[in-house]
């Protein structure tokens, strides 16, 4: 039950969090940026705070650690050795010391051995020699150009795919071009619908001979944060997979599309969880494409489009199909309009949504729903994003009629989308709440020190369900326990609280936390979601992000005090106010002030941001009050 006094523990509960932070340990950057597959990289971690480090923890396979050194608190080095068969790209990292765990920052793992950037190269006749085949660290100053040189022979794929924003440190918006040894311009790349603001080029050499790459920022705007790895290789880079979904386990043909050379046929048996995304790195020649393509993985019955399709009677069917169902298709070229058909029961509840931008196709969808005599019954253009929705009820069973098409009449071989006539079931997902503007990571991990707790809100998000919820933890460090009330029905938030016992290991990792439906014979169940924006700009948006069900949580050393809550004795009233009166155990040799804030209040509940408790002080007071709605 969430009694004012329960709330009032839950509220004071967080207030240790503040002084925590003041020792936890930060890291900023981890330099090189990458490394090579199979090989082993010495690496530097620069930071703040960085005490007595104790392990790095990864969120992906293939990199272990040989050796984490301090060398002094602002900088720890690490020998990474990276498996030969280590997943490319984004491996996630934090660093964890015996008073903290930092944010998380990311390494990157590529297939090539890794080349410096060798200023000066801005000019076209005097670029940097490279071998096909590398992977270059570079940085893009302010009206910067860096050209690179490979030979290659006719008929070789040359491409190149710059990793700059997904780097996530700074705002970086590079642009690539190839040019051939006449300067002509064969290839240029600023944002594709693949990569967002990174960019990728790919051609098949007419001739033996040079070929030059050139990297700037789009604007000429860089600065010496704005660091890349440029991939130059005979990699292949379609842009797109059709279909853009298989069952997962289920051995499907894809048809990679967009190289240069030609489209090719993989067979690939995707695994992973329904409704999950597969990343699917095309492979040819040896080599790999240095990103992966997006693949929903679903169980529902599908059909791929058939052309002609373009009206109610070539619409693209299959007997039997029933909703929840799913169509694959293509918007080929200008103009194209793909029908399909289904057949659905009246009362169904059903979404219906375009998958196309969100899977990195250039489609910008327009969806339309008609009944059985072709009459449109809704339309609907962005209400996914780009991506469009429509939620329907059918009024009769019987046959209806789904139309995609590109909004501005666009389509071309690259235009690929899924279309899923799903069930809207009941479920479940939570979030830890954004604390700070600008910067998702502020208590996005549960740090608790040893003997004491560390409270969190939980944001719950509930789709076609009200119900009561819990939160339930697959696992736990040693040592650590949760506990908390269940939220109630009408509650979107609720605090856990969490207590490591005074001998609980130091130790750290990656838990996976569910909210579920507080009912125990209820199936109705979600992940607590970690999502990281590594670049937020005020007013702009959140470039490059990372997703993740698993929270990272630690045991830690002791705080230096341990705060204790006199509750008051009568409950907080309406337009009422309380003093929470605050004692400060120091330990042995602290004396330093303290800084106590709330951040997180009920409804109805106002008090000042923070108050702090002098050096050598050990009680405060601090005013909540509540207004008539509380
Ligand atoms: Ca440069
Ligand atoms: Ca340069
Ligand atoms: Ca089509
Ligand atoms: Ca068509």
């Amino acid at each position: 039950m969430n009694t004012p006094r329960a709330i009032i523990t839950g509220m004071l509960s967080l207030l240790s969090a503040t002084l925590i932070d003041a020792y936890s340990p930060e890291l900023g950057i981890i330099l090189p940026r990458g490394g090579e597959r199979g090989k082993d990289v010495e690496v530097n971690l620069y930071g703040k705070r960085m005490l007595e480090p104790q392990e790095l923890i990864f969120y992906n396979k293939g990199i272990t650690v040989k050796a984490l050194t301090k060398v002094k608190d602002t900088h720890v080095k690490a020998l990474l050795s990276i498996a030969a068969d280590a997943p490319l790209g984004e491996h996630p990292i934090r660093l964890r010391c015996r008073g903290g765990m930092t944010y998380m920052r990311t390494f990157w793992v590529g297939q090539y051995p890794t080349v410096k950037e060798l200023e000066p190269n801005n000019d076209y006749a005097k670029p940097q020699v490279v071998e096909l085949n590398s992977t270059v660290h570079g940085v893009a100053g302010t009206e910067d150009a860096d050209y690179y040189q490979v030979t290659a022979k006719k008929g070789q794929r040359v491409s190149a795919e710059v990793e700059g924003m997904r780097l996530g440190t700074v705002f970086f918006d590079p642009y690539i071009a190839i040019l051939d040894s006449r300067r002509f311009e064969m290839a240029t790349s600023d944002d594709a619908p693949l990569l967002r603001q990174d960019a990728f080029v790919s051609v098949v050499a007419p001739e033996d001979g040079q070929y030059t790459i050139l990297v700037r920022e789009s604007s000429y705007e860089g600065n010496d944060r704005c660091r890349y790895r440029l991939h130059i290789g005979g990699f292949t880079r379609p842009t797109v997979v059709y279909p853009p979904a298989a069952k997962p386990g289920v051995t499907t043909t894809f048809r990679m599309i967009g190289d240069p050379a030609g489209d090719f046929d993989v067979q690939v048996t995707p695994d992973g969880k329904n409704g999950s995304t597969y990343s699917l790195f095309a492979q040819r020649d040896g080599q790999s494409s240095p990103s992966p393509n997006p693949v929903v993985l679903s169980n529902l019955p599908f059909a791929n489009e058939k052309e002609p399709n373009n009206a109610s009677k070539q619409a693209t069917t299959k007997a039997g199909l029933t909703a929840p169902c799913a169509f694959n298709g293509i918007i080929s070229q200008k103009g194209d309009v793909d029908w399909f058909r289904f057949s659905a029961k009246k009362g169904q509840n059903l979404r219906i949504r375009v998958r196309a931008r969100s899977l990195r196709s250039p489609l910008d969808s327009i969806l339309i729903l008609r009944d059985a005599k072709g009459k449109q019954i809704a339309r609907n253009d962005d209400q996914g994003g780009l991506d469009s929705i429509i939620d329907f009820k059918p009024p009769v069973d019987g046959d209806y009629f789904v139309n995609v098409r590109d909004h501005l009449g666009k389509g071309g071989p690259s235009y690929t989308y899924r279309v899923e006539i799903d069930s809207r079931k009941p479920s479940l997902s939570a979030t830890l709440p954004v604390g700070r503007r600008n910067d998702s990571q502020y208590r996005k991990m549960i740090c608790v020190p040893r003997g004491n707790r560390y409270a969190t809100v939980v944001n719950i998000s509930r789709q076609n369900i009200g119900c009561e919820c819990k939160l339930e933890a697959g696992s736990l460090p040693k040592g650590v326990s949760m506990r908390h009330s269940p939220a109630p029905k009408s509650a979107n938030n609720f605090v856990a609280l969490f207590e490591a016992a005074s001998d609980a290991p130091v130790a750290g990792g990656l838990h996976h936390l569910t909210i579920r439906h507080a009912k125990s014979d209820s199936a109705v169940r979600g992940d607590l979601k970690e999502v990281i924006h590594h670049i937020e700009i005020n007013n702009t948006g959140t470039f490059h992000s990372t997703y993740d069900d698993r929270i990272a949580m630690a045991v830690i050393e002791e705080a230096p005090f341990h705060i204790d809550l006199h509750i008051p004795p009568v409950p907080i009233v309406k337009n009422g106010t309380a003093q929470l009166k605050i004692h400060l155990r120091r330990k042995p040799g602290f004396d330093g002030a303290v800084k106590v804030t709330l951040p997180w209040k009920p409804p109805g509940i106002g008090s000042p941001t923070d108050i702090t408790i002098p050096k050598g002080k050990s009680e405060a007071v601090y005013k909540i009050n509540a207004n008539a709605d509380a």
